[in-house]
C-alpha cells in the first residue's frame, strides 16, 4: 500500500457539494482507502482571475494502484462529475490532481510527480498542512513551513458542518 495525496478543486455548480461528493467518490476507488481529508477552503482563483472563487481540499489515500492507474481513476471521476476541458485554468466542476505518490519522482507527459506547482499554491499547501503537518515530503519539503509562508494568500477555511 502507498500513501498518495490528491488535491480537489471546484468552482462551478455548487462547488462545496461537488467537493464533498468527490471526497466520497475517492473513498470508493478500487484498491484504495480514503485515510483522511482536510477542511474545505474558499480560495481566490489563481492564474486566470476572471472566474468564481474555488472550493479546495486535500485528501490522503492509501492505494494499491500504481500512479498511472490512480491518475486514470481520478480522470474518470472528473468525467463522471461532468468536467469539460476548454482552456488552461478554466472554471471547472471538478479538478482532481495527484500531488504526491509516496517518494515517486517522475516527469512524463501525462504525469509529473510531485505536482510541479504545488509548493507555490496556498490552496494546496494550506489544506495539505492540515493532514500532513510536520512532514518532510520527498521532492516537496517541509509541508508546514511551506504552508506557513503562503498562508492567508486568498484562502479562507470553511466551518466544519454544512
Ligand atoms: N486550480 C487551477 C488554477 N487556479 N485557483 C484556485 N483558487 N483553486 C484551484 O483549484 C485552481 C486555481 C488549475 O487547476
Ligand atoms: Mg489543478
Ligand atoms: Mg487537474
Amino acid at each position: 500500500m502507498t500513501l498518495a495525496y490528491v488535491a480537489l478543486g471546484s468552482n462551478l455548480e455548487q462547488p462545496e457539494q461537488q467537493v464533498r461528493a468527490a471526497l466520497a467518490a475517492l473513498g470508493h476507488l478500487p484498491g484504495s482507502a480514503l485515510l483522511r481529508h482536510s477542511s474545505l477552503y474558499r480560495t481566490a482563483p489563481v492564474g486566470y482571475a476572471d472566474q468564481p472563487d474555488f472550493i479546495n481540499a486535500v485528501a490522503a489515500l492509501e492505494t494499491d494502484l500504481p500512479p498511472a492507474a490512480l491518475l486514470a481513476e481520478l480522470f474518470a471521476i472528473e468525467q463522471r462529475f461532468g468536467r469539460q476541458r476548454s482552456f488552461r485554468n478554466a472554471p471547472r466542476v471538478l479538478d482532481l490532481d495527484l500531488l504526491h505518490y509516496d517518494g515517486v519522482i517522475m516527469s512524463e507527459a501525462e504525469l509529473v510527480l510531485p505536482h510541479p506547482r504545488m509548493r507555490e499554491r496556498a490552496f494546496v499547501m494550506v489544506p495539505l498542512a492540515e493532514i500532513a503537518a510536520g512532514q518532510d515530503l520527498p521532492g516537496v519539503g517541509d509541508v508546514s513551513a511551506l504552508a506557513a509562508a503562503l498562508a492567508g494568500d486568498g484562502i479562507e477555511r470553511l466551518p466544519e458542518a454544512g
